[in-house]
This record gives structure tokens, sequence and C-alpha cells, in this order.
């Protein structure tokens, strides 16, 4: 099969914070998980990561801790770094933004962008927070979504419904320094006139999908924001934490930090160029167009890396002779919960990666994530189900598997690889589905669908398990020798491909498991051929998996705060044109019968004054039928039709909840008023 040169990033991680299992299961994982599965293949690819060190987070953070920015980012930069490294990611380089070659690199796409005459210099309106005496940038202003009402939205964007908006729009804007509402003043911005862009991108992604096929959720955020039109962006921010504009007599500006973090993916595989010292490294892989770029993300950043990113790329690439290469893909994933409610680390839920590695093995985590990512829909880490994953599958399916063959050759084959001489149906069908097993999981692992290849990965150990019971050697050894030793030669190279399979998800495991084997990695596809020969030696067995005590999770469950928020009732506001959209109006009943079948429901005749209706309620155990002739009662006169238990119904009587079970009381109307009389 013929190689593929391969580039691949992750989304980089904001420096002002630790990492936590949620970002592990976004952008990380899946592709540790996936270039890992590349390097087997013997494919020519690197991977490149890093901190994003400007932006607005890393200054809040420094100003709340009276700090320095520089500070902060060198703390986090370092504590994600080793805590990136013992959850065992393969990154080539994990690089940084606030390095020089970051800066130029952005800078040189600005002043490309600038000297071709696509940037336009627009004054704007932007929050202005008269008490800090500055510009607020988008996440300094905390507002409602004019879209969807998030009342936690930005000044131009909304995290929850994705929209992009004008910061004119934002509801209730709030300056998050000093919590006053900042007025709209005046500044002057460069503008990327993204809009320009638009046909090309959108022949961009349908190519992409159309040849690569790309994820639902992405090209459904995609035909949002086409939908939407795109418009020109403000590249640049008034702050002075950043990468400055690199324009004269302009010093008090720095780049939009997703201007310039995007391009970070740039500069990190140049600091990678430099660290090997290949100089040429870097544009071999961005500038080659036979690259495959895929681009991991959590679906927040969507936007920017399959419209903004590539904008950007198109407008370089029409300026300069060397072209960069778009991303070919960008399998970005969903969110992971924790324990049923959103990661937050102000009120202590979730747990960062950092103190989870102090308590269990990295390959146990990545293991649990990787069978629960998050990659169609939100889901959830749940401690159970760590625990329950950790002890009913690592440990009882491979460890017990990898065990029981060890020993056993251990101890009857005088720990060498006994020969296979006697191959029965059982023994060829175990051989036929171990080598078309990295086949199958290959290209799981090529359509992202890395959760379904852990369940193919671990069936292996399962069908290793049945193998070895229906073959049972322990009766074999003692009438069968050759028998026995088929069989156990078999569950040794099941074992190595196993360790092979396994190494993109447990690498430290599947390290283990070829020192025990005394045998190393071979050509992914070939995995699943018998490759352990005769004679060959083993090593003697290690533990591989611990099972994890109930008293363990316990503990950790435990840790979690027990007081439950008791949640606000969340009223959504209608505006008075909404409501002016009901129409309430009076009504009197004149009959009312059971509806058959059902003992909550009565059919009602109404008259209206002007017409005369039919209403099903649900009043039956509130009311008797004849209690009801000749009420005046309130009508929602416009909803739509309806059936109940097969009787019409059109509109509904309103009634008041009562403190009993299931009963109501229907809001009566004084007998003056007159029938058909609209409720304001
Ligand atoms: N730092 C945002 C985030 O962590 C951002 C990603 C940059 S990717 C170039 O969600
Ligand atoms: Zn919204």
């Amino acid at each position: 099969m013929a190689k593929e040169k391969i580039l691949v990033t992750s989304a980089l991680p904001y420096a002002n914070g630790p990492i936590h299992l949620g970002h592990l299961s976004g952008a990380y994982l899946p592709a540790d998980i996936y270039v890992r599965y590349k390097r087997l293949k013997g494919d020519d690819i690197i991977y490149v990561c890093g901190s994003d060190e400007h932006g607005v987070p890393i200054t809040i953070t420094a100003d709340k801790e009276k700090i320095t920015p520089k500070q902060v980012i060198d703390r986090f930069h370092e504590a994600n770094k080793i805590a990136f490294e013992k959850f065992g990611m393969s990154f080539d380089i994990y690089s940084r933004t606030s390095l020089p070659v970051h800066h130029s690199t952005s800078q040189e796409f600005f002043k490309c962008f600038y000297d071709a005459g696509l940037l336009v210099e627009k004054k704007s309106m932007q929050f202005f927070d008269e008490k800090a005496k500055m510009f607020l940038p988008d996440r300094y202003v905390e507002g409602t979504c004019p879209r969807c009402g998030n009342e936690e939205a930005r000044s131009d964007e909304c995290e929850k419904c994705g929209s992009l908006y004008d910061p004119s729009e934002l509801k209730n804007p709030k300056s998050k320094i000093t919590g006053e509402t900042p007025v709209l003043k005046e500044t002057s911005h460069w503008f990327f006139p993204l809009g320009k862009y638009q046909e090309r991108l959108v022949k961009y992604v349908d190519e992409m999908n159309e040849k690569f096929g790309w994820k639902d959720n992405v090209l459904q955020y995609c035909k949002g924001w086409f939908n939407d039109g795109l418009k020109d962006r403000a590249v640049t921010r008034d702050l002075d934490w950043g990468v400055k504009v690199p324009l004269d007599g302009v010093s008090n500006k720095v780049l939009y930090v997703w201007f310039e973090a995007v391009l970070g993916y740039i500069s990190a595989a140049k600091e990678l160029s430099e660290k090997r010292n290949e100089p040429e490294l870097w544009k071999k892989f961005w500038q080659d167009e036979k690259t495959k770029y895929i681009a991991f993300i959590g679906k927040d950043n969507v936007v920017f890396h399959t419209i903004i990113f590539p904008a950007m790329l198109m407008a370089w690439n029409d300026a300069k002779s060397e072209k960069y290469v778009y991303p070919q893909n960008v399998p970005a994933n969903e969110f992971l919960n924790f324990e049923g409610k959103k990661f937050s680390k102000s009120r202590g839920w979730g747990i960062d990666v950092t103190d989870f590695l102090d308590l269990f093995p990295a390959d146990m985590l990545r293991y649990t994530l990787g069978a629960n990512l998050p990659e169609n829909k939100d889901t959830d880490f749940y401690w159970k189900e760590f625990q329950s994953r950790t002890n009913g599958e690592l440990a009882d399916i491979l460890g017990n598997f990898v065990n029981r063959t060890f020993t056993f050759a251990h101890k009857h084959f005088d720990g060498k690889v006994p020969a296979k001489v006697k191959s029965e149906k059982i023994d060829e069908e175990m051989l036929a589905f171990l080598s078309e097993a990295p086949k199958k999981i290959s290209e799981l692992i090529e359509n992202y669908k890395i959760k379904d290849a852990i369940f193919e990965m671990m069936n292996v150990a399962r069908a290793g398990n049945k193998y070895f019971n229906d073959s049972e050697p322990w009766k074999s050894s003692k009438t069968d020798k050759e028998k026995c030793a088929t069989t156990i030669n078999i569950c040794l190279n099941t074992i190595y491909t196993l360790a092979e399979i396994f190494e993109p998800v447990i690498p430290f495991t599947s390290k283990k498991i070829f020192d025990m084997l005394d045998a190393k990695p071979t050509d992914w596809m070939n995995s699943g051929l018998a490759n352990l020969k005769e004679g060959h030696k083993l090593n003697e067995p290690q533990i591989l998996f611990t099972k994890i005590e109930d008293a363990v999770i316990d503990e950790q469950i435990n840790k979690l705060p027990k007081v439950e928020e008791t949640p606000k009732e969340i009223v959504e506001e209608i505006s008075i044109d909404e409501f002016k959209r009901v129409k309430l109006r009076v009504a009197k009943i004149l009959e009312a019968e059971n509806v058959k079948k059902s003992d909550k429901l009565l059919k009602l005749q109404i008259d209206l004054g002007s017409e005369k209706r039919q209403l099903v309620a649900g009043i039956a155990k509130s009311y008797l039928p004849e209690e009801l002739i000749g009420k005046k009662v309130l009508v929602v006169a416009n909803l739509k039709p309806a059936k109940l238990f097969g009787v019409e119904s059109q509109g509904m009587v309103l009634a008041l909840d009562t403190s009993e079970e299931g009963k109501v009381k229907l809001i009566e109307i004084d007998g003056s008023i007159e029938l058909g009389k609209t409720a304001k």
C-alpha cells in the first residue's frame, strides 16, 4: 500500500488553566490514536500541537491573580505539557504561540494580506468599560445571545448556539472586569473580507466532503454559517497582550487571537524543523499538495478550522508562490460531560488530568475515554463506568487472556512459542479472523470511528478467550500435545496482534506486552499474521491491569460537591408581540361529556359568541360534566387543532394547577362579560 504523507494537528489549548478529561476526549485522544495507528502503518507523519498563549482568558486570569500574562502561560504551558506526556500523547512537538517564530509567522500573514490590499480598515463600535478605561474584547463582555437567549454569550459569539453576530446585537451586556454596563465606543480595526471567499469555501467544503466524507455535525455547522452569509471579520484588537500589529505607527493593537492561533500549527511545524535540524521539514508537509492534512478539534472550534483558516490560506495562496495545503478533514467531536453535568472548575465538577493520573494509570483512562468518545453526540464520564471498563474489559478480558496464555506457555512449553503443527477448523478460523482484524479496525479509524474501532480491538481479546476456552488446552496438554501446542501458538500470536492493534489506545500496556513477548511491532496491516515463530523465547509475564476496588471509586464520587443547586426556574422571556399572538377569548360551556376510554378527558362544546367549537380538556378528575354547563371560561382560540383519543379539539381551556395531585381549577369569567371578548 502506498505510504501517505500526513500532517495532523490538535486544537491548541489555552494556557490559562489545566486541561481536563473533556479536552482529552475532544481533540487529543482521537488524534493521538489516529496518529499512532498511521505510524504503525508506516506513513510519513508529523503531529503538532502547542499552547495557545494569547487571548483574553489569559489576561483575565492574570488580572485576577495579580500576576503577569507571561507568568500565567509559563505555568500552564509547562503543566499541560507534562499532563499530556503522562497521558501518552505522542506529539512530535508541543510548541507555544509566545515564541518568536510564531509572532513572525503571524505577522507575515497579516502583512501578506495587507500588502495584497485585502485588509480594510474600518471604524467600528466596540464595548468600552468606562470604569476600567479600556476597550473590552469579546470575552470581557458577557450578555444574552440575540439568537438563542444564552445568558453567557460573548460580545460577538455564542458558544451555545455557535452564532456570530455584531456586538451591538448582544442584549444586557456586562463588563467582566468591573461588572458595569459597557458603552459602545468607536475604534478602528482591520477587517478580513471573509465574505469574498464564501463561494470558494462552499466549494471547498463540498469537495472535501465528497472526497473524504466529513462528519455530519461539522457539515451542519458549516451550512449554518454559509446560510447566514459570511461577513468581514476584524482581525485586530485593542490589547497589549498578543502579537503586535506589524504596521508603522500602530502600537496598541494586537492580532485577534484566532487569526494567529490557527497559524500556530504552521509555526509549531517550523519549530519542529528547527529542533530536528531539518530546515525544509515544515515545508515538506505544509507546502506540498500531496500532504493529507487532518485537523482534530472540539465542536466549538469548527468555524475557525473549516471557514476562517481555509479562507486565510486561500488569501495567502492567491498572493504567494509557496502554497499551503488546506485541511482535508476536520473530524470535530462533541463534548464530554462529567457525571451528567458540564465540567466546571469553579464548582469543583470534574477532575484535572494530572490529578487523575496520580491515581490511575494512563491506559485505563485512555481506554475508557476512547470507548466513549463524543463522536456524534455529547457523552459522559462516569466513575462507575471507568471502574467497570477497567475491571470488566481491560482486566477480565484483555489482561486475563494474556495472563492465562503466558502462564500456560511457561508451564507447559518452557516459555517458548510452541509449534503450530495440527491445524483444525477451529484453529484455521481463529487465524483467518486474526488476519482480518487489523484491516477491519483500520477502516474504522480511517473513517474516524474510533469508538467502534476500540470495540473491535476488544473483540479480538474476546475471541482469544473464547478460542482458549473452546480449545481446552488444559485437557489437550494431557491427551494431545500437538493440538495443545497449536492452541498456545495461536493464542500467543493473538497476543501479538493485540499488542499491536491496541497500541494506539493503550500504548503503555502495548509496550509491556511486546516486552513480555520479546517482540517488536510490524506493519499494522500484517500484525494479524502469525508473526511469532516456533521456538521464540518469551519473557516473564507481568500484571497488566490491577482491578479498581469499589472503595477507591466511591472515594472519588464522594469528593464531588454534594449540594445540588436548586435549579432556578427558567422562565424564558417572550416579547409583547409574541404574547399578542396568543388569542385568549371568553367562551361558554354548552355541553360536556366524558371521552371514551379516558378518565382524564372531557369533551366540551363551547360558544365563542361568533362561533361554536368542540374542545377536549384534561379536567375529568376535577369536574363532573354536568357541573360545567353554563360556566364562562377562558380559551386559547388560535391553537392548532389536535386529536386526543380520536376526538378533535379546537382550542384549549385555561385552568390552574391546585395543590391536589391531578386536580385543576378552571379560570372562570364573571357572567357579565360578553362571549368572544379577548383577554389582554
Ligand atoms: N485555544 C480555543 C479552545 O481551546 C483555542 C483553540 C485554538 S486552535 C488554533 O477552545
Ligand atoms: Zn446563542
